[in-house]
């Protein structure tokens, strides 16, 4: 991926897309799995992960990625606002359900997958945790650490919380199988299809000819979480696969 620098990305027209450079980080991922599906062109803005990111900082107000930034329009940085700026300008195919219950279910696993205290949020606890006890912390980690809610307590209580939803989200891919549903609502693709392909790295990262990263990257995203590990069932991988197999982009490139 050719990144371009916060500071020439900011002149330019279009759409900018702000993504952690070097790491199959599950947010900006979907965001470019959203914006790959749509064919929304974007320029692939640098962020470094874990840096202060002074320029992105100083145009966005933002640290982390993604953040979107479509003309002169308000800086996006949160899941949903990003889905639903890709929604407003390309609205086809849609990702958003049309039909009102399928949407609240979409939007509220989604929620699971990407929101605070979700999925993704817990197990980063779990990974902080275990590079604090390798001894491994730097400069970057600790600024993760600290913007994403690292305590001792809040690590303890990670993989309960992480492993309940994973079971939540087995159970409604198999309710799906019995209606003849390839897709986690309705019968068709939705962006909680697309999160979860790219948030299943964080338990399970595609194999490295799909998803290739350096070892260590590799084992901080490869669960190794017991009580998570309970919880995986094959029919979430293999609907990671048929997602990703189907509609998004490999091998991976970031
Ligand atoms: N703003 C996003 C979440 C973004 C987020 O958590 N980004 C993390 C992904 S691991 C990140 O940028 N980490 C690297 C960093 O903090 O520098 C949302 O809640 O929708």
């Amino acid at each position: 991926m050719d990144y371009v620098e916060p500071k020439i990305a900011r002149d330019m027209p279009g759409m900018r897309l702000a993504l952690t450079a070097g790491a199959p980080g599950p947010w900006s991922e979907s965001a470019k799995g959203i914006f790959h599906v749509k064919k929304i062109d974007y320029v692939p803005v640098l962020q470094v992960g874990g840096g202060q990111n002074e320029d992105l900082v100083a145009w966005t107000g933002t640290r982390n990625a993604p953040v979107a930034v479509y003309n002169d329009e308000p800086p996006k940085e949160a899941w949903m606002d990003i889905l639903m700026l890709a929604e407003r300008i390309a609205p086809e195919p849609r990702l958003v359900p049309d039909d009102a219950a399928e949407r609240a279910m979409m939007f509220g696993l989604s929620h699971e997958i990407c929101g605070e205290d979700g999925y993704a949020w817990n197990l980063r606890l779990i990974m902080f945790h275990d590079v604090v006890k390798a001894g491994g912390m730097n400069e970057n980690f600790k600024t993760m650490a600290d913007s994403y809610g690292y305590t001792e307590q809040t690590a303890q209580a990670a993989p309960e919380k992480t492993a309940k939803i994973v079971r939540l989200l087995a159970t409604q891919l198999h309710e799906q199988k019995t209606r003849n549903s390839r897709y986690f609502v309705g019968s068709q693709l939705s962006a909680l299809d697309i999160y979860w392909a790219c948030f299943c790295a964080m338990i399970r990262p595609m194999p490295q000819e799909k998803c290739p990263m350096s070892d260590q990257l590799r084992y901080l995203y490869n669960n190794r979480d017991a009580a998570v590990d309970a919880a995986i069932d094959p029919v979430l991988i293999d609907h990671r696969d048929y997602i990703y197999e189907t509609y998004l982009e490999l091998p991976m490139d970031f």
